[in-house]
């Protein structure tokens, strides 16, 4: 390393301070341990509650092949489960695409994100990591020079700082990272779709061996497995919804009339355990860094969770990051890190372009907008498109699964 912890301070000191143990911070606190690089992790929530926190589940294949070089793969491998397959129900019908036969003829390998972040956790702390739990961080000061801070406050009020080489802000995107960046330093490119999901997980078995997207007049609705015992489903709702407003048998309902029980067979309903109402939002900050601040995951950049990308941008980015730092203090070469935000970038762009064109497929225009018809009609174009042609499925299923 070309520097080292200081005695005096041990607890305060890490070489790279990472903030947020999601998959971005999680895989990057392992790759930097296993690669020789003093670095701790800053958590606001506690342990059980990453254990708890159910969001992604669906991992590409590059995700795996990261995970698995790097050791990181044998809970996944053990009860992930390949999934290969999406169905598509619309006012014309209903087709399915076997995407593993497809473009890359690659197959998502799904694994409830807490329990990723769970083996991530138990790997890192078990080798001797460094997690402060309930840590908060406040600011990133001093990230122009080589020396930033971190001020952050313990669960029980403490205010802490720590002192860095690096720092890297992998805590999503309303974390201390993206609220210290100078005014001017990075450029937000953002948009808001101006749809809004209704994010539910059923304690139910999944109703089909295949991603569910149905397009209907009342608006969008998903069904992608999670376990053989709990199903994700999504609802398009109003704008400004609570989730309070969709009692069970609402929900079930509706999930019903959108994915066309009557005609395709009934759903295998449960009790809801997870309601929540996630805005579609995209944005990208460029560059991902800022002096010895680098960003990660969602904290650099936010997809609408329409084309499940966020969590696997998160894993690739950590690794290019971790490459980039081992390289940078174990090495002194810093060319990857000078690197870090343009690679990142062009996938992360590749993503949202893919993110956007998911939303205009599989949401039908309101008819009180001006341009709705001719939207409805592009959009039940492109479904035809999709169903009968081979170039355009193979082009599907090279997005769909990549990063
Ligand atoms: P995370 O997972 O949000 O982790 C950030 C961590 O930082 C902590 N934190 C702080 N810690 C200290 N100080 C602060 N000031 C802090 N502020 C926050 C938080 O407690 C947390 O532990 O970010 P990361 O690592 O960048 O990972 C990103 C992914 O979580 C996210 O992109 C995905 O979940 C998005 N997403 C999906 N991605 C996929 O690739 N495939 C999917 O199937 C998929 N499904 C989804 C999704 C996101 C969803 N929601 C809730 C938006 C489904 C949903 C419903």
């Amino acid at each position: 390393m070309t520097e080292s912890r200081s005695s005096a301070a041990a607890e305060h000191t890490a070489d790279v301070v990472i903030l947020g143990a999601g998959p971005a911070g999680l895989v990057l606190a392992n790759l930097l341990r296993a690669g020789g690089v003093d670095c701790v992790v800053l958590e606001r929530a506690d342990r059980a509650h990453l254990a708890a926190r159910a969001r992604a589940g669906f991992l590409a294949a590059n995700t795996v092949r990261v995970l698995e070089r790097h050791g990181l793969a044998e809970g996944l491998r053990l009860r992930g489960r390949e999934h290969a397959s999406c169905e598509f129900r619309t006012e014309d019908g209903r087709f399915r695409l076997d995407y593993g036969g497809l473009g890359r003829q690659e197959p998502h390998t799904v694994y409830p994100q807490q329990d990723l972040v769970t083996d991530l956790l138990t790997r890192y702390l078990a080798d001797g990591g460094r997690v402060c739990f309930g840590t908060e961080a406040l600011a990133v000061q001093d990230a122009g020079s080589t020396r930033p801070t971190v001020t952050a406050r313990t669960a029980d009020g403490r205010p802490v700082t720590w002192r860095a080489r690096y720092v890297a802000g992998c805590d999503g995107r309303h974390g201390a990272a993206r609220r210290s960046l100078p005014p001017g330093a990075v450029r937000r490119y953002h948009r808001d779709h101006q749809v809004s999901w209704l994010g539910l997980l059923a304690e139910a078995p999944p109703s089909l061996d295949a991603v569910g997207y149905a397009v209907h007049e009342r608006g969008f609705a998903g069904h992608m497995a999670r376990t053989s015992e709990v199903t994700r489903y999504y609802l398009q709702c109003e704008r400004g919804s609570s989730a309070d407003a969709w009692p069970e048998e609402r929900i079930w309902d509706e999930l019903a009339i959108r994915l066309r029980s009557a005609d395709y067979g009934p759903l295998h309903q449960g009790p809801i355990i997870q309601r929540t109402v996630v805005d579609l939002e995209s944005d990208v900050l460029e560059p991902l860094c800022h002096g010895a601040l680098f960003l990660a995951g969602d904290a650099a950049s936010l997809l609408s969770p329409s084309a499940a990308k966020g969590a696997n941008l998160a894993v690739l980015e950590a690794e290019l990051l971790a490459d980039a730092l081992i390289d940078a203090l174990r090495h002194g070469d810093c060319a990857g890190l000078a690197h870090y935000s343009a690679r990142c970038l062009a996938h992360i762009w590749r993503a949202q372009e893919f993110s956007h064109w998911m939303i205009r497929l599989l949401h039908t225009a309101p008819e009180a907008h001006e341009a709705a018809s001719f939207d409805n009609s592009l959009r039940r174009s492109r479904l035809a498109s999709l169903r009968t042609s081979r170039s355009q499925q193979d082009w599907f299923a090279e997005q769909y699964v990549g990063v």
